[in-house]
Order: structure tokens, then sequence, then C-alpha cells
């Protein structure tokens, strides 16, 4: 057994499942999104210049969801914000979620890496702000004045995900890498626990059952994330204590 690495710095993923137990619909298993929208049609920039009307609906429905006054954090958003102010080390949470409930919780080093449902981008001149209402597909850009210009600022499938290079930096760093929630199908997100291996960090999956990249894991915890994280996430700040 190699010297126990100090627990210096931890990096945070997750996934459509840490939101599960808020009310908010994942991707894959039953009741997901993909059962009743096709990824091909919805997600990418293709889909978005062939049908704006579908994919826009799509978003707006999802915004609505998650302004919904039911929807809020769930105990397992509130223990990484715990950790995270409780912990003395460098931390990064990364998120494929594009829902605001970390944020919510109270974490303060979010990482969006697929973009935000409640920010919008013009395609005409980039300008991103916030949005809570419904996208039109004819609305007027407030900064170009461009009409039908605006998209949520999300990221697609086939669009380089945000900041790769701060979360690159931080895997070939961490001591410990969390994964929560995920299932592991989509890329780059779902080969981060590779890198952390290479690097020698040690990698925990947090899930209600096995992920597609499981195996790439040194430890695996598998349950609601409700109970696991707030569990695992106080047994390991008293390791650091
Ligand atoms: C890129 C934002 C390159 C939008 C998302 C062919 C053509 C083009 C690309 C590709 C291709 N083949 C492969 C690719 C790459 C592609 C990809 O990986 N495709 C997959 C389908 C094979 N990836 C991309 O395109 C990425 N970009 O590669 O760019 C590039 C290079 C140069 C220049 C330009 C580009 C971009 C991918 C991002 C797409 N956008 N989201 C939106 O939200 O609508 S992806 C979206 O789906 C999510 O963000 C997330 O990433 C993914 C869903 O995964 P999960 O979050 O894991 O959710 P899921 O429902 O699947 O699983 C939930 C899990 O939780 C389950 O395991 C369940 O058991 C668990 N769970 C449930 N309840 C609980 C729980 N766990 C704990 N507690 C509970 N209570």
């Amino acid at each position: 057994m190699g010297k126990a690495r100090s627990l210096e710095s931890v990096v945070v993923l997750t996934g459509a499942g840490i939101s599960a137990e808020s009310g908010l619909p994942t991707f894959s298993g039953d009741g997901g999104l993909w059962e009743k929208y096709r990824v091909e049609d919805v997600a990418s920039p293709r889909a978005f210049a062939r049908d704006p009307l579908l994919v826009q609906r799509f978003y707006n429905t999802r915004r609505r969801r998650l302004l919904a006054s039911d929807v809020r954090p769930n105990p397992a958003h509130i223990a990484l914000a715990d950790f995270e102010q409780r912990f003395d080390g460098d931390f990064i949470l990364v998120t494929q979620n594009i829902d605001h409930l970390h944020e919510q919780a109270g974490s303060a080093e979010v990482v969006h890496m697929h973009g935000e449902l409640l920010k919008k981008r013009c395609q005409n001149c980039g300008r991103i702000s916030e949005v809570k209402r419904d996208i039109s597909i004819d609305q007027v850009c407030d900064c170009c004045g461009e009409r039908g210009t605006l998209r949520p600022h999300v990221v697609w499938f086939g669009e380089m995900p945000l900041e790769m290079d701060r979360i690159h930096q931080a895997l070939r760093k961490c001591d410990v890498f969390l994964s929560v929630g995920t299932s592991g199908n989509v890329y780059p997100a779902a080969g981060f626990v590779e890198i952390v291996n290479a690097s020698g960090g040690h990698s925990v999956e947090i899930n209600l059952q096995p992920s597609a990249v499981q195996s790439s894991f040194s430890q695996k915890l598998y349950g609601p994330a409700g109970e696991t994280l707030p569990q695992f996430l106080q047994q390991l700040h008293v390791s650091t204590a």
C-alpha cells in the first residue's frame, strides 16, 4: 500500500442523479428525458437549426420546472456545500447539470461544464445573460437588437464543454475525486476518472447503481445520494480533521 496522500485537494463531479431527489428528471433510466425526446432532436446545434421551436420548448419546459416552488436543493447538494465551507484544502465542484441547485445550496466554486439553464446566449453578439422566462424563437437580443438569435447557454452534443483546462488541471492534482449521480455515458465527463487514476488520485463513485465506468473507480458506494453522500463527506471531513 503506497504512502497515504494527505487530503489537500478534492474534485467533485455531479450528474443528473444528484438533482433527482429534488424532483428534476434525469436523462437515462425510468422517466428520464430521453424516454420522451431523442437527443438528436433537442440537444445539438443541428437540432436547433432544424427545429428551433422544438428545442426552445424542450428547454423552456425544463426551465419552468426548475423554477417551480417545490424544486429545491436536497441533502446531497447541502452536504457538498457544507463540506466545501469546512474543508481548508483546494475544492472544485464540476457539474454536468444545468440547474442551479448547487448554488442555491451554498456551493461557491461551481463549474457548469455543460452550461446553465438560467442563462441565455446571443448567437450574433455572444452576450450571455440571465433568463428566467421562456425564450421565444423570434425574441430580440437586448444587446445587439438582432431577432431570433437567442439560445440557452448550454453545451449541446458536438460542442466543446466549458472550462476544460481548469478541470483537467484540478483532476491531475486532486487527492480525491468524487463522482456523484452520473451514468458515465457522456464524454469527456465520463473520462475524468481515468485522468485521476493516471495521476494517482483516489476515485470514488457514489450513485444509485453502477455507472458505465464503475470499474475505473477505486471505491464505490451505491444508494440515493441524499443518504450516501452526507455520510461519506462526514467521514471524509473527520479524516482531515
Ligand atoms: C464533445 C447539457 C467534442 C444540455 C449535455 C458523435 C458525435 C458527436 C459527439 C460524440 C459522438 N460520439 C461521442 C461523442 C461525444 C459526446 C458523447 O459523449 N456522446 C455520448 C452520447 C456517447 N459528447 C459531446 O458531444 C460533448 N462534446 O465531445 O465535444 C468537441 C471537440 C472539439 C470541438 C468541439 C467539440 C458534449 C456533451 C455535452 C452535451 N450536453 N447537457 C442539456 O442538459 O440538455 S449532456 C447531459 O447528458 C448531461 O449534462 C450529462 O452530461 C448527460 C447525462 O448524464 P447524467 O448526468 O449522468 O444523467 P443520467 O440520467 O444519464 O444518469 C443519472 C445517474 O444518476 C444514473 O446513473 C442513476 O442511476 C443515478 N441516480 C438517479 N437517481 C439518483 C442517482 N444517483 C444517486 N442518487 C439518486 N437519487
